[in-house]
Parts: structure tokens; C-alpha cells; sequence
């Protein structure tokens, strides 16, 4: 069991493009186990490796009330999208901050599995957005991206004024980008 250090906008190490997972084996296995661990005991939905500083292309999530039901994305791609849906979004990376965003409100997703088998899936409602959000973590995207720059110039400040009062400088400790 390992809690990750969590990168926080504006880092600008969450604007990285993620790379590709070439192999699916232990190593990463353990990777998905310690962001499983972060994000539940956040708590939250949904973590892209790019905000514990590992750029692969990699997300978990978990939509369920009683983590019961984990998924693991690895390389996602959505494949197909609908509808239109505008929801409350927050993230692990800009805590304490809500804002309605609006995206496709079904996806069918192509990705591979914990054990690097095919997957293809569809996914509707609070799943779908959460889907949307992580890939969009994989490609340096933030949902402050899609709020006015008020809005994100408002919570860039609010942030940094945080990080600055952390005298430790937690959540911003993993500086060197970790081998996987
Ligand atoms: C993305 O976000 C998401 O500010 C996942 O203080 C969220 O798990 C997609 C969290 C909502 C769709 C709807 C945020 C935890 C967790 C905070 C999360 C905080 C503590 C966010
Ligand atoms: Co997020």
C-alpha cells in the first residue's frame, strides 16, 4: 500500500503528453495498485498517471459508492462518443474547486486491461464524464482548461497561494519524473 504524491495545477508537469504503456507486467501492475490506493483514499473517482508524475497513458477509476467497482484503462482511446452532458467536475489535482463542465455523455472506449487484455467498453453518465476527464489528464488537459480565464486565473491564484503556506511542500515532492 502506497499513497502517491499528487502534482497540482499549475504544475506545468500536468501539461506533459503521456507516452504510450509498451508492456503491461509487474512493475506497472504495482503502479496501478499504488493509484487505486491515492485515489481511494482521497477520496476520489478518477486518477491519471500523468497527475502522480508518470507520463504513460494510464487511468483508473471507480464511480461506485463502496469502491466496488475498479476500472483499469490502459492506452484509452475513445472510439465513439453522443450526447451532451454538463456536470459538476472537480480533481485530485485542483482540490477544493467544482465547476460544471460540459462533454459527450456516452463513450465506447478501446483500451487494454490489468493483464493487457483487449477491452472495449461503453459508458454513460458520471462514468463517461470521468472517462473524458482522465484521457484528457493523459494529453496535458485540465477541466480549468474549458472555464473562462477568470475563472482559471482565480483558482491558478488560490492555488499557488497554497502551495506557497505548504512549508514542506507536500504533494509537489516527486520532482523527478518516475521510469515506468
Ligand atoms: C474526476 O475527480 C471527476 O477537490 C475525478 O478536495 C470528478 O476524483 C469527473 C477530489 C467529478 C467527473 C466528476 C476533489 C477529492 C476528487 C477535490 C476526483 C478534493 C478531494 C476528485
Ligand atoms: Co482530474
Amino acid at each position: 500500500m502506497a499513497i502517491l504524491d499528487i502534482l497540482h495545477f499549475p504544475d506545468p508537469r500536468l501539461r506533459t503528453l503521456a507516452k504510450p504503456v509498451e508492456e503491461v507486467d509487474d512493475d506497472l501492475r504495482q503502479l496501478i495498485d499504488d493509484m487505486f490506493d491515492t485515489m481511494y483514499q482521497a477520496p476520489g473517482i478518477g486518477l491519471a498517471a500523468t497527475q502522480v508524475n508518470v507520463h504513460r497513458r494510464l487511468i483508473v477509476i471507480d464511480v461506485s459508492e463502496d469502491q466496488s467497482d475498479p476500472l483499469v484503462l490502459i492506452n484509452p482511446e475513445i472510439i465513439d462518443r453522443g450526447g451532451v452532458e454538463s456536470m459538476d467536475e472537480g480533481c485530485l489535482s485542483v482540490p477544493g474547486f467544482y465547476e460544471k463542465v460540459s462533454r459527450a455523455d456516452w463513450v465506447q472506449v478501446r483500451a487494454s486491461g490489468r493483464l493487457g487484455e483487449p477491452l472495449e467498453l461503453r459508458a454513460e453518465g458520471l462514468k463517461a464524464v470521468c472517462i473524458q476527464h482522465e484521457i484528457d489528464h493523459l494529453d496535458g488537459k485540465l477541466f480549468v482548461d474549458y472555464l473562462s480565464s477568470l475563472k482559471r486565473q482565480r483558482i491558478r491564484k488560490k492555488l499557488e497561494k497554497e502551495a506557497r503556506d505548504r512549508p514542506d511542500g507536500r504533494a509537489d515532492a516527486s520532482h523527478k519524473q518516475q521510469l515506468i
